[in-house]
């Protein structure tokens, strides 16, 4: 019988959350979306985690959406199960996400990764979109978020034909952050991650908001808004004790205040 579908670690700082059922592919059944759902829920909440990394093994992020929990639902159902309130579930993270991406990251998988904030890959990756050949169009979020980092040209290739990209390919686009070598990909996702975990956590969650923003606004708009989040970064504690810091030449001691 298979086990829980995800596991969770810590490792200074970071949040670890690794997507298990390898007869799958790690394929994302309404339990796993639960089950990662509620682990990224609580590492946001903990004051101790500074950054979470989301990952599958070294085969296989994840290979999409569970199709044979797919093929027979109906309207209502689809309306209702754990993948639709999945994504904005996601989406309301305060926490940086970032992506340790070995193997498939297909469909739902390939969303899921772009929906985190960055993306480290093994030289292994293979990233895609192949719900077309399912009959279907990407539901997590990959038509919109391949056409703002890729374009509309290469953005219709990958959705309309489902061609797999490697992650050199990957890299090239601008949807990778960095590539590693195949075994390195997981210490490397951790070691980024616990870089953002060593900065001030109020900062780095207000400045992933306003990089977020610029996705979804116009540059006066996003240029304002930055502005109000810079002024509440200004009304922290951690930025007197960051400049003071830096004045006295001594290593800050950050609070999360
Ligand atoms: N779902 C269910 N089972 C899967 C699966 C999947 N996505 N991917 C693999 N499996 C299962 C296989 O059926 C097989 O099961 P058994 O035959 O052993 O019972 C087992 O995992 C091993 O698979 P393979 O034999 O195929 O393994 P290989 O290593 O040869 O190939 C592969 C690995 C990942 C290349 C291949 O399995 C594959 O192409 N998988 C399907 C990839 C795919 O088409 N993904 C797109 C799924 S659709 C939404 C949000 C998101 C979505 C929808 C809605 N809303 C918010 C509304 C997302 C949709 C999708 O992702």
């Amino acid at each position: 019988m298979a086990g829980e579908p995800v596991t969770v670690e810590t490792r200074g700082g970071v949040g670890i959350v690794r997507l298990d059922r390898p007869e799958a592919r790690n394929a994302l059944s309404p339990e796993v979306f639960e089950a990662l759902g509620e682990a990224i829920d609580r590492f946001d909440a903990d004051p101790g985690i500074g950054c979470i990394v989301i990952a599958g093994s070294d085969e296989v992020f994840a290979a999409g959406a569970d199709i044979k929990a797919m093929r027979d639902r109906s309207f209502q159902d689809a309306m209702t199960q754990p993948s639709a309130r999945f994504w904005p579930r996601l989406a309301a993270c305060r926490t940086p996400l970032v992506a340790a991406v070995s193997g498939f990251a297909l469909g739902g998988g390939c969303e899921l990764a772009l929906a985190c904030d960055m993306i480290v890959a093994s030289e292994t990756a293979e990233f895609g979109q192949p719900e077309i050949t399912l009959g279907i169009i990407p539901g997590g979020g990959g038509t919109q978020r391949l056409a703002r980092v890729l374009g509309k040209q290469q953005a219709m290739e990958l959705v309309l034909t489902g061609r797999r990209i490697r992650a050199a390919e990957a890299h090239e686009l601008g949807i990778v952050n960095r590539v590693t070598r195949e075994g390195e990909w997981l210490d490397a996702a951790v070691e980024l991650a616990q870089l953002v975990a060593r900065r001030p956590p109020i900062a780095v969650q207000l400045a992933k908001q306003a990089v977020l923003a610029a996705d979804e606004t116009a540059l006066s708009a996003g240029l304002a808004y930055e502005r109000r989040l810079f002024e509440l970064a200004m009304a922290t504690e951690d930025r007197v004790e960051g400049m003071s810091a830096f004045i006295e030449k001594r290593k800050p001691r950050f609070r999360g205040r």
